[in-house]
């Protein structure tokens, strides 16, 4: 995965503006969806979901680190919920390989569900370099086709 550079974290705020205007109207569109029996969702070719913090880059002093998803093109809806182009979050810690993108999303320590439909968590690192990734599935944790998958950000937890 190639690393955000800042411009791209700079336009994230101009983004998630644009994507909260966009997830209202997304959510309010809740007409029945036909999966064909597929276990994947589809996802509009505009859907992105990204950090809006931490930054990448970013060198905390604590291991306490709050998380905040962004989303944009789509709605977040809890786990069990099926509506159009609408899913909930998964943050990948340190993760080497991604997760099998045709199946539900396993969960571990390091594949966190937000199946609430949380738009953000507060995590506890140790201390050293973290990578941290978000991934959209959808009602039944699969990730939608084309995958909604963020950036790789990099963070260090410095020890206190
Ligand atoms: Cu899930």
């Amino acid at each position: 995965m190639l690393h955000k550079s800042r411009f791209f974290t700079r336009q994230n705020s101009v983004a998630m503006a644009i994507g909260l205007a966009f997830a209202v109207v997304a959510s309010s569109q809740v007409a029945a969806h036909d999966h064909g029996g597929m276990p994947r969702s589809s996802a509009p070719d505009n859907a992105r979901v990204y950090f809006i913090q931490p930054s990448d880059g970013q060198v905390l002093t604590s291991g306490t680190v709050k998380v905040v998803f962004g989303l944009e093109g789509m709605g977040v809806a809890p786990a069990g919920t099926d509506l159009a182009n609408t899913g909930h979050h998964h943050l990948l810690i340190d993760l080497d390989q991604l997760p099998d993108m045709n199946a539900p999303l396993p969960a571990s320590d390091q594949v966190i569900h937000f199946g609430k439909a949380q738009t953000e968590t507060q995590l506890t690192l140790a201390p050293g370099v973290h990578r941290l990734q978000l991934l959209l599935g959808n009602y039944s944790h699969v990730p939608h086709n084309p995958p909604v998958l963020s950036e790789v950000i990099e963070i260090e937890v410095i020890a206190e």
